[in-house]
């Protein structure tokens, strides 16, 4: 472990071969330090042993996770999380696709703001924000989700399905990882749910979101079902107020 890192990137990855070389050294390349954290589902393509490869050139920066099958970006998160709170003693972490739709190049601005902020979020829907080259549905299904969101559930960020994040290691300690029900994309809207009620503070830095360059998303029908049916959840939890609802607390650094 290399003792000036204090903020790790994690990446899920399912089938990212042709994206992984250039994201990797994008990340290295950045005027911050940071160290990378692959979580590889299996992938057929063989994104694995690439991540192995760059594990054993770079062993101070970049970790990998293998599970042995396709589980879903909501674990494959946790298990990053978990790693990195527990062996790597991260004082952030980060998220991202491997895909090159998230921009290694808003990360400096990410981690400046969370010097104020809780939960910083790489957000389309703040101004300086948005999508380019991405199709009509996947601009209405974005959102659609998050419009639902934000009423149902009474999130306040303006991008509350966003995967480019960072935590505070304080956030992540605070919410039982373990009792997360969503195990896919849905993941997303629930764990900010989560933090919101927490009374962590969120910030959000404005990004341009590409569509992918290379390979095919991960999307599926019953994904979008799923998400359906956690917002459902969560927004009877709400009714309930079965979450623990804290005031705003302060930023410590
Ligand atoms: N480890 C793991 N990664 C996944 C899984 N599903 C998606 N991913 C990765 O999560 C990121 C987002 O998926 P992507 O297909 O780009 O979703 P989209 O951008 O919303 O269409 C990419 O880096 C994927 O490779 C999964 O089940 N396991
Ligand atoms: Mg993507």
């Amino acid at each position: 472990m290399n003792d000036s890192v204090d903020t790790y990137v994690i990446v899920p990855t399912y089938n990212e071969a042709d994206n992984l070389d250039d994201l990797l050294s994008q990340l290295l390349d950045l005027p911050v330090s940071l160290g990378i954290i692959v979580v590889d589902d299996n992938s057929p393509d063989g994104t694995g042993d690439l991540a192995d490869k760059w594990a054993a050139e770079r062993p101070d920066r970049v970790h990998v996770l293998h599970r042995p099958g396709k589980m879903g970006l909501g674990t494959a998160y946790i298990a990053g999380f978990k790693f990195g709170l527990a062996e790597l003693k991260a004082a952030r972490l980060m998220t991202m696709d491997a895909d090159f739709s998230h921009n290694p190049r808003y990360i400096p601005d990410m981690i400046a703001l969370s010097q104020q902020k809780h939960i910083v979020i790489g957000s389309r829907y703040v101004p300086g924000g948005g999508s380019v080259d991405c199709s009509w549905k996947r601009v209405l299904l974005s959102k659609g989700a998050n419009f639902v969101a934000r009423s149902a559930l009474g999130l306040k960020a303006n991008d509350t399905t966003a995967g480019f994040r960072l935590y505070r290691r304080e956030v992540l300690e605070s919410i039982p990882l373990n009792q997360i029900f969503s195990s896919g994309y849905s993941f997303l809207v629930e764990m900010l749910f989560m933090c919101q009620r927490r009374g962590w503070q969120v910030g959000e830095v404005p990004i341009i979101f590409e569509d992918r360059r290379r390979g095919a998303t991960k999307i599926s029908r019953s994904e979008v079902f799923r998400a359906q049916y956690t917002i459902l959840r969560l927004f009877l939890r709400r009714l309930r107020g079965g979450e623990p609802r804290r005031p705003a607390e302060p930023v410590t650094s």
